[in-house]
């Protein structure tokens, strides 16, 4: 099976500000220098194979309703090759640089663990000689350790040391796959990897189980050579009511905890943030402070609605705080923007996939663009300064070595009465809306 799926579609191009046709790029112009970096190695945006390729458009009240011709039928060798072919054509039409993939995503079913790792192989055979004769780089691999039943408690925190090992086993031929393919990052999403009822779960003994996988993970990737970066993803909910990786600053607790903080990194996903009760913004500037931030999966989700909807972004006013946290954290490194987003159900026309990620790449393209004009103005970074200011001033200095009798004692002796200031919010707002 061939994809000329997409035959009548793209290759979408930067076509100018002014430009009218629906698939054309009126923000992302990859060559544009901002802030001295090419645009397209600021963003390094990504396809998912997972969400664009794999799901059916199904959800629990009905099957689903997208026609993909690498969809008919039995995930068998011959629909997984037509998957990743048109995963790489699509990539390719879009003009962007990089894919991520589950293992699961692009290659045959299998049950046994003989058969999984044969077909695995098989696929990842594959993507070389796609990457090859494309010029696609890899973002990411990583394992799916959630979809199976075998699963269903858990992989890495399961009660059973066989799914441990299954898990293991998944994880080793995705690590050194993503090795091989040239990848940038190595992603552990914990889809199952948390629990539904203390009454039958020993949260202490399930901690340690993960921390000790993520341990053979990191001394796996050293062994083999691996010099990507090894990130974990946050979500606090869904699938399972407490995820032990529930936002940016529980990943970092854990990672100090189990020696693994200068190891592992993030992959923040923005619909992943709001679930747990922070902006996207907040998680960026989080993973910042504590020097783990890794990657973007870009998304949105619905603000009436409690779940994971991974909607594809669409508002540049809250891209850009994020694209600021971006570049105030230094940019990215080995990490990349991926679209970890779907159309919605209705959406059924192969045109919508591209509609979907033309108008993603132009959000956040945009937001780099503002991002960077306000970071060139320094006015919003000179107030936030100056604010602190007095930390450099003699004051500031003296009371650096000081105890807490030591402060308490000179506050009292000097008589501090020290002056109310305004933190000028609107201001700084008005300001911002300005770009
Ligand atoms: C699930 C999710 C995953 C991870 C990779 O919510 O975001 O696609 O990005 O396993
Ligand atoms: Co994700």
């Amino acid at each position: 099976m061939t994809t000329n799926a997409f035959a009548d579609l793209g290759p979408v191009r930067h076509a100018g500000p002014d430009a009218t046709e629906d698939l054309g790029y009126r923000w992302y112009d990859k060559d544009r220098i901002v802030l001295g970096k090419r645009m397209e190695e600021h963003l390094r945006f990504a396809v998912c194979a997972w969400h664009g390729f794999c799901w059916p458009g199904s959800d629990v009240f009905g099957a689903g309703t997208f026609d993909r011709p690498w969809l008919a039928g039995a995930n068998d060798a011959t629909a997984a090759a037509a998957k990743r072919s048109a995963l790489f054509d699509f990539t390719q039409r879009l003009d962007v640089p990089f894919y991520c993939f589950h293992d699961v995503d692009i290659m045959a079913d299998a049950d046994g663990i003989a058969d999984f790792r044969r077909n695995f192989a098989e696929a990842a055979d594959d993507l070389e000689r796609l990457q090859g004769e494309t010029g696609l780089r890899l973002l990411w691999g990583t394992a799916n350790l959630f979809s199976h039943p075998r699963y269903m408690a858990g992989a890495a925190t399961n009660p059973d040391p066989q799914v441990f090992a299954w898990a293991a086993s998944q994880v080793r031929d995705a690590l050194e796959a993503t090795h091989r393919l040239g990848g940038a990052n190595y992603v552990l999403w914990g889809g199952r990897e948390g629990y539904e009822t203390l009454l039958n779960t020993d949260m202490a003994r399930e901690l340690d189980q993960l921390g000790r996988f993520l341990s053979l993970v990191v001394e796996h990737k050293h062994r083999i050579g691996f010099s990507g970066t090894i990130l974990i993803e946050p979500k606090p909910m869904e699938p399972t009511k407490h995820q032990y990786d529930r936002d940016v600053a529980t990943v970092f607790a854990f990672l100090q905890r189990y020696g693994l903080d200068t190891e592992v990194k993030v992959n923040i996903e923005a619909n992943h943030a709001t679930l747990a009760g922070h902006s996207f913004e907040h998680e960026i500037a989080t993973a910042a402070a504590f020097g783990i931030f890794g990657s973007i999966d870009a998304n949105r989700g619905d603000p009436q609605n409690g779940w994971d909807t991974d909607q594809f972004p669409n508002s540049v006013e809250e891209m850009t705080l994020a694209m600021l946290e971006v570049l105030r954290a230094g940019g990215l490194t080995t990490g990349g923007f991926n679209f970890d987003a779907k159309v919605r159900r209705q959406s059924i026309d192969l045109a919508d996939l591209f509609h979907a990620h033309v108008g993603a790449i132009e959000v956040v393209a945009h937001a780099l663009l503002r991002a960077a004009a306000i970071i060139e103005d320094g006015r919003l970074d000179a107030f936030k300064r100056e604010r602190y200011a007095g930390w450099g001033d003699a004051f500031g200095q003296e009371i650096v070595p000081l105890d807490l009798a030591a402060l308490a004692d000179l506050a009292a002796a000097r008589s501090l009465a020290p002056p109310p200031r305004s933190g000028r919010q609107e201001w700084l707002e008005n300001l911002l809306n300005r770009f």
